[in-house]
Order: C-alpha cells, then sequence, then structure tokens
C-alpha cells in the first residue's frame, strides 16, 4: 500500500502518471497544478472553493517549459491544471477536475442536471473555447521569432473570439445565484481576454460587460482567482 505519512513519497516511480517520486504531501490533500496566468486552472480555483474544497487544495505551480518538471509524468500532455488525488490520481483537463469537484460536494449545483446541464455544458465549451483561442494567439507571439510568425493564423483564431463575444453579447449568460460551469468558463475566458489582451472586449459587448460585473459582484471567488503575471 502507497505510504500516506506526511513526508514520505506515496507513490513508487515506477508509476509514471502518478506522483513523481521525490513529491511528498500531507494525508487526504489534493494538490493542484497550475499557474498563476491560467484561465482553466482558474476555473478550477473558483469550482474548488464553490464546492468546499479549496482549503483541501495544495496549489503547486508548474513550469510548463522545463522538461524535468513533473506534469509531463502527471499529464502526458504535459498541460495544466493537473489535480493530483489524495490516493495519487492524477485527473486532467479543468474539465475533468471540476465535474470531480462537483461530484464530491453535497449538491453546489456548478453542473446541474436535467435540461440546463446541456445549457451549462455548452457554454463551457464556449469559454473554453474563446480561452484556447486566446492561448494560441499568445504562443504564437511567445514561441515564434517575429519574422515566422503568420498573420491569418492569429487572425483566424481571433475571429472564433468575436464571433463568441457576439453570440454572447446577442444572448448573455443568466445570472444565477448559483453559478454554473458553463458561467464560471465564460467568466473566465473574459477575464483572460482581459489580462492577456487588456481588455480590447469590453468594447462593443455592453451587455457582457455588464454581465461580467453581475457575476464578478455575485461570485466572490472570481476575484480572488484573479490572474496573476
Ligand atoms: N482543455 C484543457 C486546456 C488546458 C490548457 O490549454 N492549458 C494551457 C495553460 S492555460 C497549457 O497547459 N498549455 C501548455 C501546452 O499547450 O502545452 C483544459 O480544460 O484543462
Amino acid at each position: 500500500m502507497h505510504g500516506e505519512a506526511e513526508g514520505v513519497p506515496l507513490i513508487p516511480v515506477s508509476d509514471p502518471y502518478r506522483l513523481s517520486q521525490s513529491a511528498t504531501r500531507k494525508a487526504h490533500q489534493m494538490i493542484l497544478r497550475s499557474a498563476g496566468p491560467s484561465p482553466f486552472g482558474r476555473k478550477v480555483k473558483i469550482v474548488a472553493k464553490l464546492t468546499g474544497h479549496y482549503e483541501g487544495l495544495k496549489v503547486e505551480a508548474t513550469d510548463l517549459m522545463n522538461p524535468d518538471d513533473s506534469i509531463r509524468t502527471q499529464n502526458p500532455l504535459g498541460k495544466i491544471p493537473a489535480l493530483v488525488l489524495d490516493n495519487g490520481m492524477v485527473l486532467y483537463d479543468s474539465r475533468v477536475i471540476c465535474e470531480y469537484l462537483d461530484a464530491q460536494s453535497q449538491g453546489a449545483g456548478v453542473f446541474p442536471d436535467g435540461a440546463a446541464r446541456w445549457e451549462a455544458l455548452r457554454q463551457q465549451a464556449l469559454g473554453d473555447g474563446i480561452m484556447d483561442a486566446g492561448i494560441v494567439q499568445v504562443y504564437e507571439k511567445r514561441m515564434r521569432p517575429e519574422d515566422k510568425r503568420h498573420t491569418p493564423w492569429t487572425t483566424y483564431q481571433q475571429e472564433k473570439i468575436d464571433r463568441a463575444l457576439a453570440a454572447l453579447e446577442a444572448s448573455p449568460p443568466a445570472s444565477s445565484a448559483t453559478p454554473t460551469i458553463g458561467e464560471i468558463a465564460i467568466a473566465c475566458a473574459l477575464g483572460y481576454l482581459d489580462f492577456r489582451f487588456e481588455g480590447a472586449w469590453r468594447k462593443g459587448h455592453p451587455a457582457l460587460v455588464a454581465w461580467l460585473e453581475a457575476f464578478s459582484a455575485a461570485v466572490p471567488a472570481f476575484d480572488e482567482t484573479a490572474p496573476q503575471a
């Protein structure tokens, strides 16, 4: 049986999808691999707060570009967020982690039942898609030398964001007392656009701006998890 004592390496190195040999942790503590600016990590942190799991979570910074960072053995895709459970199993990606946290809670309702579930999952896909298209543009700048960048590619990605914003402006999410995963994902996507794209989205989307203001007033976890450079 894997050790549960504090300070004892829990998982043998022969189990590559679990904790690295050097990792140690307190019993019953989950480890969230994330990074300050990650909008997907922010989704998970908000859901952890809403479901009462945040106190039991140790957030461990990740250096995605460091080949020796254990994220690459914890998640073969080398992506964050990843959640190391207290039995050593690693869950990824943010959708799986959020659903897991919600399922462990006493009906936080982040993933509603019935027809509302499909609306929430669709909104989550839209919010996640905005983040994906934003991250691709950030990486294009970060990873490629200027003379190798391909503007039509970043324009193609930006158009996804523009269409998503237009759809949301025409039909903003509801302001539920209990925020759904869809509302959380959209708020995190808009927060990411604020963080990395200087809030340019705000121009021409007054209904969405008002929605985000109402969301951040109703859900303190949103401001509490604001991205850090
Ligand atoms: N669908 C994934 C997306 C995660 C993602 O793209 N994370 C970014 C950081 S915010 C990442 O790890 N990028 C590194 C890479 O793509 O290799 C999720 O929901 O968790």
